[in-house]
């Protein structure tokens, strides 16, 4: 060990002890990046062994028109902007037929906040999506989106949640939490809901046994401090609900953003927040290196530093592409195979909800 001061954390680790905050801040601190990566990855072996999650997943961004105007998004656009677009139903069931010989299982949809279009639009789009592919799994909407609806059209969460699992929701993505700071959010999203409104829906969403993600976006102007504050109040969550599948630490990308003069979180802070997640988060299953956001290469690296998925084939992916992300637009089930096989680690397709899949059954069933 290089540096001592992670001594009391690696016996802690070492012990199955619970870490504090004030370990967390010891851990982001501290640059023995393979002290840390050491601690993540003996967490990963005892949780997950040598097995890494993926899935066959395509994308739909209904809608890139956003009332909200973050500073940190490269995806959202006012309604008369260059690049503004609205699909219609049909065009949302033509993307699903487009991929229907794909062995597709997980479609991941979210969008922008938009009042053009009608309460009923964002949960036809799940029914549609439902219609044409029955079996598949429904990842959609962050809480963001859920209060937006619940304002837009006078329901409760509840009523919201509600209809969107009777039009045929599966699970829910862990976009939209960014850091939950007051101090961020006033500067960078200011109005975005509120970390406490973030926390009530994905309770809610658990207690109707909807399971979720969580995320945290790094690697602009927040204090570690707010990051460990973060991970604890999802372990809190966690703790009282058990309804979070996965964690991805998200790093921000400053391209055509309004915060493009910021520069890039670098190789090294990737690894560390994947890392910090797992020992953090111990009652976490599963922490996804988000290979469209990490890049391949990196995304490999962080299987021996705590992730255990790697995400998908995700399929046409806007948010990061159209903030410089140069990370190719798909992967092939043989490519997602080979780059965990590659190195050493154990290959299993997923689901949405992380059952396993057996490709040789699910190619046959369509
Ligand atoms: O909430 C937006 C982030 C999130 C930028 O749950 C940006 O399986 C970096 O949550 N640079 C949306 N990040 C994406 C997301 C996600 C993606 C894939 C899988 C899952 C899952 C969730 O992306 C936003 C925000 O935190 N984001 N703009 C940007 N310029």
């Amino acid at each position: 060990m290089v540096d001592s001061a992670l001594q009391p954390v690696y016996d802690k680790v070492m012990a199955g002890e619970r870490l504090t905050f004030e370990d967390g801040i010891r851990l982001f601190e501290s640059n023995d990046i393979l002290t840390i990566g050491e601690m993540a990855h003996y967490v990963r072996l005892q949780k997950n062994g040598l097995k890494t999650y993926f899935t066959m997943n395509q994308h739909i961004n209904p809608t890139n028109i956003c009332r909200n105007e973050c500073l940190f998004c490269a995806f959202y656009r006012k309604e008369d902007q260059d690049g503004a677009y609205r699909m219609s139903l049909d065009a949302v069931r033509q993307k699903v037929l487009e991929r229907i010989n794909e062995p597709i299982t997980e479609i991941h949809i979210v969008g922008g906040l938009d009042d053009g279009l009608p309460y009923d639009y964002y949960i036809d789009v799940i029914r549609t999506v439902k219609e044409v592919r029955p079996k598949v799994n429904i990842k959609a909407y962050t809480a963001v989106e859920i209060a937006y609806l619940a304002e837009r059209s006078g329901k409760s969460w509840c009523e919201v949640l509600d209809d969107l699992i009777e039009a045929g929701l599966n699970a829910m993505p862990g976009g939209g939490a960014e850091v939950f700071s007051e101090r961020v959010k006033r500067k960078l999203f200011m109005d975005k809901l509120s970390a406490d409104d973030w926390i009530a829906i994905h309770k809610l969403a658990h207690s109707k046994g909807i399971r979720t993600n969580a995320t945290l976006l790094y690697g602009h102007i927040e204090k570690d401090e707010e990051k460990i504050e973060h991970l604890i109040r999802l372990r809190n969550l966690q703790d009282e609900t058990g309804g979070f599948l996965t964690f991805l630490p998200l790093a921000f990308h400053p391209e055509n953003t309004r915060l493009a003069r910021l520069p890039m979180a670098t190789g090294f802070e990737d690894l560390k927040h994947i890392a910090v997640s797992r020992l953090m988060l111990d009652n976490f299953e599963h922490i996804k290196a988000y290979w469209v956001m990490l890049g391949v290469d990196l995304a490999q690296i962080a299987l021996s530093f705590g992730a255990d998925d790697i995400d998908g084939s995700v399929v046409e992916e806007k948010i990061y592409h159209m903030a410089g992300s140069k990370s190719s637009q798909m992967m092939t089930r043989n490519q997602l195979k080979q780059l965990i096989q590659e190195c050493g680690f154990i290959p299993v397709e997923r689901d949405a909800l992380y059952h396993e899949i057996n490709s040789e059954i699910s190619e046959i069933a369509g």
